[in-house]
């Protein structure tokens, strides 16, 4: 399976998480992919190649222009403004506030445009999300051309970042950027597969009014877990995209038995759907030891699941998503890469 990878994700390199009060290294760490790319050179996967640069127009066709720029311009104005911290949201335009215009003030520019204050912007992460976009729109080209798998190893994540919303660890939805553009290359109808332990937030929003985007998720339910405001099964699309989008949330300490029952069930609705292509937004965090989530996935449970999800015999796209069990993520990422096989 090709492999596509750009040493530039390490240029998302903050300092800071607010985590349970405190700002902590965070989770999300240039560490996780490293430990990805030993794993799967030990395991002879050789095929690893540099992303082509698509630049910025297949990214707008997902998020908003004014997003877009935000994202590229924070930093510098942030550090402008006098700020001697990385860049953290303070404020937002919330239930009673329903003022929806960009402030001109990028402390409360950062708020409008932040779905979560966990996620801090520091330097180089605009161009560490882009190359990561890239990444994935290097993969969606592979499968346009006819390849049978991928694997888009992203970094920093995607699934959380709506049309105009970063948070999560998340600032570019590479998943959806690259669904969008299996659409524009000619697949008439795609599924996004979610199997990370929260819930594609981002992508369900953009896509909930389609029907040419069938979207699934299977998460912690958002009554427990981040990010709560979203991912209930009574989410099922709106207008054309009525009945596109499938949500399955499951409980603290599921085990792989009722996961992979869900799994299954949708899996179901992906043949029915009749999808040419699959996009997996593949996160490991549903792992038994993960430090910020709580499934019981062990790693044998991923080499299952990646069989499953070879048996729909469609054109599959991996798109790295989370999983902060550092030292076991190599090994689940690519027990999934090599459960899949090469179909
Ligand atoms: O899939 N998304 C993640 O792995 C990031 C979740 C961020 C959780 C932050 C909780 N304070
Ligand atoms: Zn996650």
């Amino acid at each position: 399976m090709q492999i596509i990878h750009t040493d530039r994700h390490r240029l998302r390199a903050s300092k800071t998480e607010l985590s349970g009060g405190l700002l902590v290294p965070p989770f999300e760490c240039p560490e996780r992919v490293e430990h990805i790319l030993a794993e799967l050179d030990r395991r002879g996967h050789t095929d690893i190649v540099e992303p082509q640069d698509f630049g910025l127009d297949p990214i707008r066709r997902v998020h908003d222009a004014d997003f877009v720029d935000f994202l590229k311009t924070c930093w510098a104005e942030w550090q402008a403004a006098g700020f001697e911290g990385e860049a953290i949201a303070s404020s937002w335009p919330s239930r009673r506030m329903p003022r929806m215009t960009p402030p001109r003030h990028i402390d409360g520019r950062i708020g409008y445009y932040c779905l979560a204050c966990e996620t801090s912007i520091s330097e180089g992460t605009w161009e560490a999300a882009y190359a990561a976009a890239q990444v994935a729109l290097t993969g969606a080209k592979r499968i346009g051309q006819g390849a049978r798998a991928a694997f888009s190893l992203c970094r920093p994540p995607g699934h959380h970042a709506a049309q105009d919303m970063f948070g999560g660890y998340c600032f570019l939805n590479n998943a959806a950027i690259a669904a969008q553009a299996m659409r524009d290359g000619g697949a008439a109808r795609v599924a996004v597969r979610d199997v990370d332990f929260h819930h594609g937030n981002g992508t369900q929003a953009i896509f909930y009014d389609r029907e040419d985007v069938l979207f699934l998720s299977l998460h912690g339910d958002p009554m427990d877990a981040f990010p709560y405001f979203l991912g209930g099964s009574d989410e099922t699309g709106a207008g054309a995209g009525q009945g596109f989008t499938v949500n399955y949330p499951l409980p603290p300490g599921c085990p792989y038995s009722t996961w992979v029952e869900a799994l299954e069930d949708a899996l179901g609705k992906i043949a029915a759907y009749g999808a040419d292509a699959l996009v997996i937004s593949l996160g490991v965090d549903t792992f038994e030891r993960d430090p910020i989530s709580f499934f019981k996935l062990t790693s044998d449970d991923f080499t299952d699941y990646g069989a499953r999800l070879a048996r729909l015999g469609l054109p599959t796209l991996f798109v790295m998503e989370g999983g902060y069990a550092v030292a076991e993520i190599g090994v689940n990422t690519v027990n999934v890469l090599d459960g899949f096989g090469e179909g």
